[in-house]
C-alpha cells in the first residue's frame, strides 16, 4: 500500500462508466486520464478527462483489452492509480496483478480474490465452508460420467449442468430426466472447452422460478466490510440486465439481514477489497423466502447497477472504491448505512428489439434526456456509436419514496427521452416498466421471455405523429426559419387554396399527407381516412406544445440525414422523406462518389464492377434505422469501385462505390 493518497487515476475503459469516475475524481480534486481507441478518439470520456492517450486500434482486444498498451499509457502520464470500470481487464487477476507489479494502485480487489471466484466449483466450496448458502450439487474434482449422473439421481431432477469456468449463462443445460443427462453433460462440456478451454461441469438442483437478488459488498485493507442492501436484477433478457431496483420487493428485514451477512461473510473468506457484488438465486416459487436464497457467483468489480445502491443509501461508491484504495477504513459502519426510499435503473441501448435486439450503429442527430433523473451516459448529441463496443447510450436512475413513485419516474422519464439517429429499446422499456406483473412487484427471470410478443410488437405511428412529422417536413417548424414561415403562408395564401401535400416513408410504406391551415391558426393533415386537426407552437428553451383534441402536451421534433424523427406522448418514430427537394437524403447529387448517407447495413449490391450504368439506376440497398434506401447512379457512366459486399456495416459518408462519367 502506498502511503501517499491517488492523485491521478488512468481509467482503463470507456463510455458511462468512464465519464462515472471521471465524474467523482473532479469532485475530488483528482486529476483523470482516459484512455481511447482510434474509435474512440472524439469520445466523450476523452473530451470529458484532463488528458487522454490513445492506446491502439478499434478492436478492443487492441486497445481496451491490451493490458501493455493501458500500463505504458498510465506510465507516460503518470497516473498513480486505474481504476478498470466494468467488462474489459475489470475482472483479469494477471491485469490486477500486473498494475501492482508496476507499483500502481489497482481500484479494484486484489489478484487472488479475483482468481478465487474465477472457476465456479472452487468459489462454491469457498462459499459452503464460510457458511453461505450454495444450491444443493455437486462441485467436487470428479468428471466421470457415471459418477455425475449418480449425483444427479441424487439432487433430484430437473438438474442443471453448469460448466465451472461459465459465466453469463454460457455451458448450462438444464436436464428434466436422467435418460437426457449424459448427452446434456457432454454437450455442456463441449460448450465448456469451446468458450473457456475448460470442459469440468457442476452439477445443481434446478431452482424454477427463479429471482436474481445481489448484495452490494465493500471491503477495506484493514479486514472490515460491510454489505449496502440488495438489488433486484431480476428482469434480464439473454443474461443481459434490463431493469435493475433497489430494495427488493418483497424482501423481508430478516431475509435482507440473512443475505447482507452471508455477503460479508463470502466477502471476507477470500480477503476481498473494494467493491464486489454477491450475486444470489432465490427461489421464488412461494415468495421470497429467507430459508432459499443461494449464492451464485460474486463479481469483483463495480456494477453497471451501482447508481440504484448509491440512491437508496445516500453514498458515492467510487469515493469508496478511492478511500479503500488508498487505505482509509470504510466511510460508513453497517449500523451507519441505511435504506431510504426506493430505486430504479433502466439501460437505455440502441439495439432492434422487433429484430432480436440486434445491437445498432448510428450518430445521435438529437438527443435529449429529461431533467428529473440520473442520467449516466457515456455520448452527447453528434456522437456516433461504435460498433466494436456494447451499444449502451445511457443508464435512466430515479428515485422516489416508494415503488410506485419511482416507477411512475422512470416512465416519465423514458418518455420524456428523445433520441433520433438509430433504432433504441425506449419503446421495449416503456412497455416492461408499465408490464402488470412488474407493476406488481411480482417477476420472475424468465418474464421478459414470456411476454417477448407483447413487449416488441412493432405498432403503428400515431395519427399525431404523422401528423406533426407532415408539418414538421412541410418547414413550418423550422426555427432557421422563424419569419420565413410567414412569407411562405403568404405565397400560400396567394395560391388561393392555402395546402401543402407532403410524402413521407414509414418503414417502407408511403404516406402522402396534405396539410391545410396555419402556424397560428392550426392545421388539417389528412391521408387516407385520416383527418387530424392540431396546432403547435415553439416553447421557449426548445420543443415543441402540441394542441389536439382540446389536449396541449410536449413535443419534438428533429430533421436529419435518415428524414424526420418525432417525439410526442412517449413515441418516437422515424419518417424518411423521399423528395430530395425537401431536404432528405443529401446524396452527393452531382460527384463520382456513391456514399453512405448515414451508418447502416448493405442490403443488397445490385450492381458491379465495371457495368455501364444510367443516371438514376439503383446500386445499393441500405438499411438504416429500420428503413431503406436505394442509392442511384448519379449520372450515366461506368462502375470504378466498388466497396459495398451484402451485410456490411458502413459509417456515414463512407464511399460506396465511384463512377466513370460517360464521356461527353
Ligand atoms: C441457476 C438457475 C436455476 N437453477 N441455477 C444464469 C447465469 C448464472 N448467473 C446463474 N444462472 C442461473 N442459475 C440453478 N441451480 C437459473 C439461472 C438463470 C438465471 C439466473 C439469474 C438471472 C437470470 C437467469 C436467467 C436464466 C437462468
Amino acid at each position: 500500500m502506498t502511503t501517499s493518497p491517488i492523485r491521478k487515476i488512468l481509467i482503463a475503459n470507456r463510455g458511462e462508466i468512464a465519464c462515472r469516475v471521471i465524474d467523482t475524481a473532479q469532485r475530488l480534486g483528482i486529476a483523470t486520464v482516459a484512455v481511447y481507441s482510434d474509435a474512440d478518439r472524439d469520445a466523450l470520456h476523452v473530451r470529458r478527462a484532463d488528458e487522454a492517450i490513445n492506446i491502439g486500434p478499434a478492436e478492443a482486444k487492441q486497445s481496451y483489452l491490451n493490458q501493455q498498451a493501458v500500463l505504458t499509457a498510465a506510465r507516460e502520464t503518470g497516473a498513480d492509480a486505474i481504476h478498470p470500470g466494468y467488462g474489459f481487464l475489470s475482472e483479469n487477476a494477471d491485469f490486477a496483478r500486473a498494475v501492482e507489479t508496476a507499483g500502481l494502485i489497482f481500484i479494484g480487489p486484489p489478484a487472488s480474490a479475483i482468481r478465487a471466484m474465477g472457476l465456479k466449483d472452487a468459489a462454491k466450496a469457498a462459499m459452503e465452508k464460510a457458511g453461505v448458502p450454495v444450491v444443493p450439487g455437486y462441485h467436487g474434482d470428479s468428471q466421470d460420467p457415471d459418477f455425475l449422473a449418480k449425483k444427479a439421481d441424487e439432487i433430484g431432477y430437473p438438474v442443471l449442468i453448469k460448466a465451472r469456468a461459465g459465466g453469463g449463462g454460457k455451458g448450462m443445460r438444464r436436464v428434466e430426466h436422467a435418460a437426457e443427462f449424459r448427452s446434456a453433460l457432454e454437450s455442456a462440456q463441449r460448450e465448456g472447452e469451446a468458450a473457456f478451454g475448460d470442459p469440468a461441469c457442476l452439477i445443481e438442483k434446478y431452482i424454477s422460478t427463479p429471482r436474481h437478488i445481489e448484495i452490494q459488498v465493500f471491503a477495506d485493507a484493514h479486514g472490515d466490510a460491510v454489505h449496502l442492501f440488495e438489488r433486484d436484477c431480476t428482469l434480464q433478457r439473454r443474461h443481459q440486465k434490463v431493469i435493475e431496483e433497489a430494495p427488493a420487493p418483497g424482501m423481508t428485514e430478516a431475509m435482507r439481514q440473512k443475505m447482507g451477512e452471508a455477503a460479508v461473510a463470502a466477502a471476507k473468506a477470500i480477503g476481498y477489497r473494494g467493491a464486489g457484488t454477491v450475486e444470489f438465486i432465490a427461489d421464488a416459487s412461494a415468495g421470497l423466502d429467507e430459508n432459499r436464497f443461494y449464492f451464485m457467483e460474486m463479481n469483483t468489480r463495480l456494477q453497471v447497477e451501482h447508481p440504484v445502491t448509491e440512491m437508496i443509501t445516500g453514498t458515492d461508491l467510487v469515493e469508496w472504491q478511492i478511500a479503500v484504495a488508498n487505505g482509509e477504513p470504510l466511510p460508513k459502519t453497517q449500523d451507519e448505512l441505511a435504506i431510504t426510499g426506493w430505486a430504479m435503473e433502466a439501460r437505455l441501448y440502441a439495439e432492434d428489439a422487433e429484430k432480436g435486439f440486434l445491437p445498432a450503429t448510428g450518430t445521435l442527430h438529437h438527443l435529449r434526456f429529461p431533467a428529473d433523473a440520473r442520467i449516466e451516459t457515456g455520448v452527447a448529441e453528434g456522437d456516433s456509436l461504435s460498433p466494436h463496443y456494447d451499444p449502451i447510450i445511457a443508464k435512466l436512475v430515479v428515485h422516489g419514496p416508494d415503488r410506485e413513485t419511482a416507477r411512475l419516474k422512470l416512465e416519465q422519464a423514458l418518455e420524456g427521452t428523445q433520441i433520433a439517429g438509430t433504432v433504441t429499446n425506449l419503446g421495449f422499456l416503456v412497455r416492461l416498466i408499465r408490464d402488470r406483473a412488474f407493476v406488481e412487484g411480482v417477476m420472475d427471470t424468465g418474464l421478459i421471455d414470456r411476454e417477448l410478443d407483447q413487449l416488441t410488437e412493432a405498432t403503428p405511428p400515431s395519427p399525431l405523429a404523422i401528423a406533426l412529422a407532415a408539418i414538421q417536413a412541410a418547414g413550418f417548424l423550422d426555427p432557421a426559419h422563424g419569419t420565413d414561415v410567414w412569407d411562405r403562408l403568404t405565397g400560400f395564401r396567394l395560391w388561393g387554396e392555402a395546402h401543402r401535400d407532403v410524402s413521407l416513408i414509414h418503414r417502407n410504406d408511403p404516406l402522402r399527407v396534405r396539410l391545410t391551415g396555419t402556424p397560428e391558426m392550426g392545421f388539417t393533415a389528412h391521408w387516407g381516412d385520416h383527418e387530424v386537426h392540431l396546432s403547435c407552437s415553439t416553447k421557449t428553451g426548445g420543443g415543441l406544445t402540441v394542441r389536439a383534441d382540446g389536449h396541449a402536451f410536449p413535443a419534438s421534433a428533429a430533421v436529419h440525414a435518415g428524414g424526420v424523427t418525432v417525439f410526442v406522448q412517449g413515441e418516437t418514430t422515424d419518417f424518411a422523406l423521399p423528395d430530395p427537394l425537401q431536404g432528405s437524403l443529401e446524396t452527393a447529387d452531382h460527384s463520382d462518389e456513391i456514399t453512405a448517407p448515414m451508418p447502416g447495413t448493405i442490403k443488397l449490391v445490385a450492381t458491379a464492377q465495371g457495368e455501364a450504368v444510367e443516371a438514376g439506376q439503383p446500386l445499393i440497398v441500405m438499411e438504416a434505422m429500420k428503413m431503406e434506401y436505394t442509392l442511384t447512379a448519379p449520372r450515366n457512366g461506368t462502375i470504378a469501385t466498388l466497396n459495398a459486399g451484402l451485410g456490411d456495416q458502413v459509417a456515414d459518408g463512407a464511399v460506396l462505390a465511384t463512377l466513370v462519367p460517360e464521356e461527353a
